[in-house]
């Protein structure tokens, strides 16, 4: 670009931003070069100033009203294990999506944009070793769990991966080391989700250094766009695809591709469905499923009134018991429709810790506490957008074992005790007696691949032990 067209692309941008006030952001523009002026420039282009506007008046300089909904019911779900009047839908909801997997109309989606800040691990989450005796990183995890079923279905199952700018690269070059963990190459696809700036609670964009606006990944909801604007959608569609299989990258317990849950979401013509688990306890920080004035939704559990969280039934129950553990069933279509009008989801906020530059000194910051606003959207919050919606409900031991963070709940300490449990289990209903203590835990380290099995009748009575004894590591 030519100083000329440089000079008056300046004066665009920069009117553009006053208007907007946060010409700020143009501070230290003479002290960079031609390429990091134009790369600048090209950033702030690329931002919708006026939307950002909106969104900073709304989110950003004060906390947003949560508008309660007149009514709220907890939301209707298909049991974990069939009632006896629904053992035959059960039935013929697992044979159509075993039919729906075969027949190439499930495509496994992870989003894997998020920036893993709790856990402590510099890269990508699914980078992280994640199961009991082989340490196996989570992609690997789920890309064997794939495999599993493309041969199990005789059936071309693609994985499409959500990344964000900033791990995008080392995903891909992760996957490539490990030449995919044994999948085609053709059938793994990735996609950066987008980002949007970083704001200080008065407002103003923060710069990650001299020449960058900091940003950050426009949180999970964000997939919903990103699948379409990415040509993701197109490439499903194009192979046939109709449903999305969506979880989330920190569960190495996640059933990737489930075919009683896709089969119930196909016959009740869902557009996007949701797993539950009943919730741990009514203080539990997780969304809880709500029937919000007819449909159905997740109330973040900081939105939900104490006592809405602390009510019971009749039994002694919570009566919001259904939590939510970010796994999904997602029609292509449903996609499509989100992204034909204005798309939007609501957005939330978070105040967290951003780098940036003093706009006086010019010097990085490194803050020490939660100094910015991050703002991103949430998938579940396209639920209430569905014309129809299911819940289905999981058994949060077999289905739930997150790693978020590095120490104490939800860690790797406690997912892998759950995942050698889960196998544990699967080996007894096989009958194999395994080693437990008085308190009922497993004494022994027990490790099955995804590649052996996905289900417990998955596994060969072959190669199942008679017995697994204490202090005993034992991997199929
Ligand atoms: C989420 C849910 C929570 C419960 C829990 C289950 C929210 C707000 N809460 O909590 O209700 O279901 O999961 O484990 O969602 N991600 C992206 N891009 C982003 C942000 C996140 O891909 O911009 C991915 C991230 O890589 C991860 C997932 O979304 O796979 C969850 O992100 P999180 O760690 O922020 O969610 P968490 O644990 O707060």
């Amino acid at each position: 670009m030519s100083p000329t067209e440089l000079a008056s692309r300046y004066e665009q941008v920069r009117e553009t931003l006053e208007s907007h006030n946060q010409q700020h952001v143009l501070t230290f523009y003479e002290e960079l070069d031609d390429a990091g002026k134009a790369a600048l420039l090209d950033q702030i282009d690329a931002q919708d100033w006026a939307a950002l506007a909106d969104l900073v008046q709304q989110y950003v300089v004060r906390e947003p009203d949560i508008k309660l909904p007149a009514s709220i019911e907890p939301a209707p779900y298909y049991p974990a294990e069939p009632t006896a009047e629904l053992k035959t839908k059960y039935d013929e909801a697992r044979a159509l999506g075993e039919q729906m997997i075969r027949d190439g109309k499930v495509a496994a989606f992870t989003v894997a944009g998020g920036q893993g800040t709790r856990l402590g691990w510099d890269g990508p989450k699914g980078t992280f070793p994640a199961s009991p005796i082989e340490n196996k990183t989570l992609f690997q995890l789920f890309a064997e769990s794939i495999i599993k079923v493309r041969t199990k279905y005789d059936a071309d199952v693609r994985w499409y991966i959500m990344t964000s700018p900033i791990n995008d690269a080392p995903t891909r070059a992760f996957f490539a080391e490990h030449d995919n963990f044994g999948l085609p190459a053709e059938a793994v696809t990735f996609f950066p989700q987008g980002t949007v700036p970083s704001f200080s609670t008065d407002g103003g964009a923060l710069l990650a250094d001299k020449g960058t606006l900091a940003t950050n990944p426009d949180g999970h909801g964000g997939s919903l766009l990103a699948l379409f604007k990415s040509g993701a959608i197109d490439d499903m569609a194009s192979r046939g695809v109709e449903q999305i299989s969506y979880f989330q990258v920190d569960n190495p317990l996640v059933r990737c591709v489930d075919p009683l849950f896709i089969g119930l979401h196909a016959l009740d013509g869902a557009e996007m469905s949701s797993k539950m688990v009943q919730k741990a306890n009514a203080a539990e920080k997780v969304g809880v499923f709500a029937d919000v004035d007819g449909k159905i939704s997740v109330i973040e559990y900081s939105d939900l009134p104490d006592e809405l969280a602390n009510a019971t039934n009749a039994d002694g129950s919570l009566k919001f018991n259904g939590g939510s553990i970010a796994i999904h069933v997602i029609a292509l279509n449903f996609v499509r429709k989100l992204n034909a009008g204005a798309f939007g989801l609501p957005w939330h906020r978070a105040i967290k810790k951003v780098p940036h530059v003093d706009l006086a000194t010019g010097a990085a910051v490194e803050p020490g506490a939660p100094n910015a606003v991050k703002l991103e959207t949430f998938v579940f919050d396209a639920l209430p957008l569905c014309e129809k919606s299911i819940v289905l409900e999981t058994i949060r031991a077999d289905e739930f074992g997150p790693i978020k963070n590095a120490e104490g709940s939800d860690s790797a300490a406690t997912s892998k005790a759950l995942q050698t449990d889960r196998a544990a289990r699967w080996l007894e209903s096989r009958g194999c007696r395994v080693a437990r203590d008085a308190s009922g835990n497993v004494e022994a380290a027990i490790e099955i691949s995804p590649l052996t099995a996905v289900e417990p009748t998955d596994l060969d009575n072959d190669s199942v032990p008679q017995r697994v004894n204490p202090g005993e590591r034992v991997s199929l």
